[in-house]
């Protein structure tokens, strides 16, 4: 077979594992649980690069394991003929890998601005981390309360401090997560798309509490949650 025609077989080989490739994970939910906006766009960010890497990894699997195959050499263990440069395949490969960086860039980039872009909130919730708990406040409803509670479809900016040490607040239902810096104000957007009850934690080593340093995120219906409120405000 002639140089020719191995490469165009290894190249149908090669399109063909990789259509069927992409096939299987284009449309994956592969965060856990996608409980808000933003988890939607990070998951989104994830297919992406499975459906982009797909591709790569074919291309040097089928190099690799067709090479070996067709080209195994049984009895002869001298060194193959000198390749010398090849002007075509190093421009195209500058060309192509250049062009997938920038566009995961850009695509990251639409991502992070979908997710933080917005500075509008529809409530406010303020967040402080202490060695080694969570408590959390609403400071233009009144109300205080060790778990987090949202209502659903409202678009909350959550507002995080530190006491002592850094501290990082993780909700991976939620597909979000900020440090808590002493001395700083940092911030996230979250917009709850499906009631129920996560989990939140720690999610930077704060010393010897650190795994302890979690808490439970409940997502309620608006009624519900004007509820919860109004109970709150009753008690002392
Ligand atoms: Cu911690």
């Amino acid at each position: 077979m002639s140089a020719r025609r191995h490469l165009a077989l290894a190249i149908a080989i090669w399109a063909v594992l990789s259509v069927a490739g992409i096939a299987a994970v284009a449309g994956m939910q592969i965060l856990p649980i996608v409980a808000s906006e933003e988890a939607r766009v990070v998951n989104g960010a994830f297919v992406l690069l499975t459906v982009v890497s797909v591709p790569v990894l074919m291309f040097v699997v089928v190099a690799i394991v067709y090479s070996a195959i067709r080209f195994r050499a049984s009895d002869d263990d001298g060194e193959g003929p000198a390749i010398h440069g090849h002007g075509a395949l190093e421009v195209g490969w500058v060309v192509v890998t250049f062009a997938m960086v920038i566009g995961l860039a850009a695509f990251g980039t639409i991502g992070l601005l979908e997710i933080r872009g917005d500075q509008r909130a529809d409530l406010e919730v303020k967040a402080s981390a202490t060695q080694w708990a969570w408590a959390f406040e609403y400071p233009d409803l009144g109300v205080a309360s060790k778990e987090l509670i949202l209502p659903v479809g409202r678009r909350a900016r959550i507002t995080i401090v530190s006491d002592d040490v850094i501290h990082s607040f993780s909700v991976p239902a939620f597909g979000i997560k900020q440090d808590a810096v002493p001395g700083r104000v940092t911030q996230l957007y979250v917009t709850p798309t499906a009631t129920g009850t996560y989990g939140a934690q720690c999610a930077e080593l704060c010393g010897l509490g650190h795994t302890k340093m979690v808490t439970r995120v409940t997502v309620m219906e608006p009624s519900e949650f004007d509820a919860w409120l109004a109970q709150q405000r009753q008690q002392p």
